[in-house]
């Protein structure tokens, strides 16, 4: 296998974070820092300094403006820090005019989180997925570093220094990215086999969502009684993981953990996780996981809400399961309007997951539809499915096969149709 091009960095350095506050809203500024400055821990790095500037616009050609750019070498210097982190994603003039006049390394949002995934990627498609935006990524710098050069160059009637060799890049990064496309087309197909024989065994699938960190893995293990890796870090799950878990009574069902969310995701990476991600609009129902134990939780939701929508998953029935209760259990948990249940647990303790599978076994019920029908004596496998994955109210043997009445999930409904008897 060709080496990837992009190994994994890890930063051990100090860094100062910069932020615009275009909003005139200082705790929105900081509470994002505050998260740009775990991003930093999650790659090992440290945060030397944190510098804001109040303006109505992010300036065009460096960020912030050239004054307090003054300030932020300063302070970069005072602190021995290794570099500065921008808040948001820098366009390639912003990159390299900063670069000159701060003169040390400049990294923005988007790197580091398309670095945290590189670190985190385990899975082949995850891999490939994490380099395809990283290519992306690299691509526009490389198109914006293009003109700048052409331009030197220009003028003096050259072409410029750099620009065969950028070529050469550009089609190199263009020719992976074709590659990286067709690999991620046949690990899709591959999933949309499992899926369709998923959805022939009639299993309603429930999907964990939420902010990363909030604990969805946690929740996963304690439900499925697994091992899915659960840490303190941003973005520890990037595969989708998916277990069978059974109610006692009441049946069984497909629980699937997957990527968390944050704001200012980066768009490269949405587009890179589209097949990751579309696993959510298969779902049943979402199970939106909310660490309440963070001060910003209420803004994690809407920033949970809106990339759903983004992503097209509307409609279904959430239940939102404020966790981390350990740590909060004096605070408020407001109702949540687009949730039809909400539950407080702590996945840690295990305290209130009792609730949560109440919940869960309340929201399939309302899937499920009552059938009764006469299954022929060949049909066993269906008999034996509607046993696993439905409730069965009455069951007789009769002469041409099983007289059966239960409630089924809609998948399973669909199957047994033609022997559905109707009064
Ligand atoms: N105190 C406390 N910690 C929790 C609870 N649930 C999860 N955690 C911790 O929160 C951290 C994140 O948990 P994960 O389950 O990895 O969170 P996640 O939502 O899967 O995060 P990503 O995969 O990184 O998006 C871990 O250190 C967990 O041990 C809880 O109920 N109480
Ligand atoms: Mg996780």
């Amino acid at each position: 296998m060709e080496e990837r091009l992009y190994a994994t960095s890890k930063i051990m350095e100090r860094f100062v974070l910069i932020a615009a506050d275009t909003e005139n809203s200082q705790a929105k500024v900081q509470s994002s820092l505050k998260e740009l400055g775990e991003l930093v821990k999650t790659l090992g790095g440290e945060v030397a300094g944190v510098l804001t500037q109040n303006m109505e616009n992010i300036h065009p050609g460096h960020y912030l403006g050239i004054g307090k750019l003054e300030e932020v070498k300063m302070l970069a210097a005072a602190t021995n820090a290794t570099g500065v982190i921008a808040d948001d994603e820098l366009s390639p003039a912003q990159y390299k005019n900063m670069e000159r006049i701060l003169e040390t390394k400049i990294i923005d949002r988007t790197a580091l989180i398309l670095d945290i995934f590189a670190m985190n990627a385990k899975s082949a498609e995850g891999k490939a997925q994490v380099e395809l935006a990283q290519l992306n990524y690299r691509l526009s710098r490389l198109a914006g570093l293009g003109k700048s050069l052409s331009r030197l160059g220009g003028g003096i009637g050259t072409r410029g220094p750099g620009e065969k060799k950028l070529e050469t890049d550009r089609r190199h990064v263009r020719n992976r990215i074709t590659q990286l496309n067709r690999e991620l087309k046949e690990i899709e197909t591959r999933r949309d086999v499992l899926r369709g024989k998923r959805e022939r065994n009639g299993i309603p699938v429930v999907s964990l969502v939420g902010y990363t960190n909030a604990g969805k893995s946690t929740i996963m293990n304690l439900l499925s009684k697994s091992d899915v890796l659960a840490e303190d870090k941003l973005f520890a799950t990037l595969d989708t993981t998916t277990r069978n878990v059974t109610i006692a009574g009441f049946g069984e069902f497909l629980l699937t953990d997957t990527v968390g969310f944050i704001q200012k995701l980066p768009h490269q990476l949405i587009k890179a996780f589209r097949a990751t991600l579309s696993e959510l609009s298969y779902a049943d129902i979402l199970i939106h996981v909310v660490d309440s134990a963070n001060e910003d939780f209420t803004s994690h939701m809407d920033v949970v809400y809106k990339t759903l929508a983004s992503l097209g998953v509307i409609g279904k029935p959430v239940i939102t399961a404020y966790n981390k209760m350990d740590l909060a259990a004096n605070i408020e948990t407001p109702l949540d309007k687009n949730a039809s249940q909400v539950v407080r647990l702590s996945a840690k303790t295990g305290d209130g997951s009792e609730r949560l599978t109440e919940a869960i076994e309340n929201e399939l019920k309302k899937l499920k539809r009552e059938v009764t029908v006469l299954l022929p004596y060949s049909e066993g496998s269906l008999l034996s499915l509607i046993h696993k994955s439905g409730e069965v109210l009455s069951a007789s043997h009769e002469e041409n096969g099983t007289r059966i009445s239960a409630y089924v999930p809609p998948e399973l409904e669909k199957r047994v149709e033609e022997y559905v008897l109707r009064d």
